[in-house]
């Protein structure tokens, strides 16, 4: 009996460390968030290249550090249901960290800055703001931390199907058919665990191809690819992996929801066919980025509008409705963990609307390089996705510890969702005033929502850091108390 008690504890060491780690990082990443707000109000003084660097730092650090804690949680749940290997789980760990200096060193040691998206071919071609070196190690860095999540994701693909006979039964397709009945349906982890590994394994190979074409262009110039391909495969990766972090993430609202109210969170035929439809998708819609390329097929740009409209629509719809009713009636007590993720429902589903609206082809000639993009996937970001997370960590304290929270931890609730929706409002005002995104220097008129977004962004810091500091706390304690089995303190 002890050894399984000490198999779990060795698991949830691992996504503990995934969690501090994310945590941490996102933290930090938020402050070069309000750095940036600051030099783009006038408020602060940065060059040009700082400004760059802290966009690079911030793009890559966040889509990385949130993805790889999401990652964490899906790891955690979907341990319960199939067998999965640490040994992977540690890899993905070490290659992260390794990754993250390459990443850090190559920006802010070589001045490396050509923004997350590292689109071909400003890595070799930077007017000599930075050198092969600082592009070698992003680009080499960028290229680790795929093989790391590829390896993760590989090890969770096999490991569905070693269960479940496929990938096509992970998301439920024999009960879809009518083979297999609902009642018999994998759970709703399974489904969406599934998912991310059909979409984040083809985004991590188009991701990879991309990078190493982009790092022999950077050691030989004369080795150069169509931009456009290099463009599509970019996107491919980047949105697919940015949008990967909240389809792993909200497994914690179907798990610890579920727990709270004692009512499972039954994967029916509604929600696998929502959850089959946005695999499809988000495979497929990463072409709204290329609404300004008139070169590319005008289907695939009429698909890519369409599409995104449709998007995560399926997903989100039968999830909000998912978590009204499973709370319906059902008792629940309010607490920091519970909070948090009724929270990100209501973030996720705010910031789709910008988002939809920018998606219009009409619209999005005018918005896209606006502000208003930030505007809407912080919204869903930080109060989405991080958020999901964030109520895991109070969640998973609270089933592994005795800690409390306190007056400071509610307040914090609250700053986070005000700090947040301050972030988002003022991105979605600047957009409105025609504010290019990513400029270093803005117009006096510009000016004020950058300086009112960098005072929400100080409340969001110091509330991020109140549930970081409740998380370490914790930490704290497991490392001393015995460890206890879960299940105990929620019912
Ligand atoms: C205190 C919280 C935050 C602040 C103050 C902040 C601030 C900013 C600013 C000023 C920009 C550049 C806007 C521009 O284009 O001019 C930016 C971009 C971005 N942020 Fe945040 N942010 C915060 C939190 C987050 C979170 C939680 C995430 C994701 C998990 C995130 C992801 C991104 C990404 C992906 C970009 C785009 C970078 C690029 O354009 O290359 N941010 N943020
Ligand atoms: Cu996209």
């Amino acid at each position: 009996m002890s050894s399984v008690v000490s198999e779990e504890k060795s698991r949830n060491n691992l996504v503990v460390s995934y969690l501090t780690i994310g945590g941490i990082v996102i933290l930090a990443m938020m402050v070069f968030g309000v750095l940036m707000l600051l030099a783009q109000g006038g408020v602060l003084e940065f060059t040009p290249a700082a400004f760059y660097q802290f966009l690079t730092i911030h793009g890559t650090g966040m889509v990385g550090a949130a993805a790889f804690a999401a990652a964490g949680v899906m790891w955690y749940f979907l341990s319960k249901y199939v067998e999965l290997s640490k040994k992977i789980m540690k890899i993905n760990l070490v290659l992260f960290l390794v990754a993250l200096v390459m990443v850090i060193i190559g920006v802010f040691s070589f001045e490396y800055a050509s923004a997350w998206t590292f689109l071909y071919p400003l890595p070799a071609i930077s007017a000599n703001a930075w050198g092969v070196t600082g592009a070698l190690l992003y680009l080499f860095g960028m290229l680790i931390l795929g093989v790391g999540f590829l390896l993760l994701h590989l090890d969770m693909g096999r490991a569905i199907i070693k269960k479940y006979g496929s990938l096509a039964k992970g998301l439920g397709w024999d009960v879809i058919s009518g083979k297999k009945a609902e009642k018999d349906a994998p759970s709703s982890t399974v489904v969406a665990s599934t998912m991310v590994t059909i979409v984040n394994v083809t985004a991590i190979t188009a991701g990879a191809i991309v990078l190493i074409m982009n790092i022999i262009n950077v050691i030989n110039p004369s080795f150069t690819f169509d931009p456009l391909l290099a463009k599509n495969l970019t996107f491919a990766f980047g949105h697919i992996f940015a949008n990967s972090i909240i389809y792993m993430a909200v497994i914690a609202v179907y798990e610890i929801l579920s727990k709270y109210t004692n009512r499972p969170w039954k994967a029916n035929k509604p929600f696998l066919i929502a959850w089959t439809m946005s695999t499809a998708f988000t495979l497929v819609i990463y072409t709204h980025h290329m609404l300004m390329d008139p070169v590319m097929p005008k289907w695939m740009l009429i698909m890519g509008q369409i599409l995104s409209y449709a998007n995560g629509l399926p997903v989100l719809v039968i999830t909000a409705y998912g978590a009204l009713m499973i709370v319906y009636k059902s008792g629940i007590k309010w607490d920091m963990g519970s909070g948090l993720i009724y929270l990100s429902m209501f973030g996720w589903v705010v910031g789709v609307v910008p988002a939809i609206v920018d998606a219009t082809i009409v619209v999005n000639h005018v918005m896209h390089n606006t502000k208003w993009v930030p505007g809407h996937f912080h919204m869903y970001m930080a109060l989405g996705a991080c958020a999901m997370i964030f109520g895991f960590m109070y969640y998973l304290a609270k089933q592994d510890s005795s800690i409390k929270t306190n007056k400071i931890d509610k307040l914090a609730f609250i700053g986070y969702t005000i700090g947040i929706l301050g972030i988002s409002g003022s991105f979605l005002v600047s957009g409105a005033l025609s504010t290019p995104r990513r400029w270093a220097t803005h117009f006096p008129e510009w000016m004020a929502p950058a300086n009112v977004g960098a005072v929400a962004g100080v409340l969001a810091v110091l509330s991020l850091l109140v549930f970081v500091i409740h998380f370490v706390r914790y930490l704290n304690k497991r490392n001393k108390v015995d460890y206890k089995q879960d299940d105990k303190k929620l019912a």
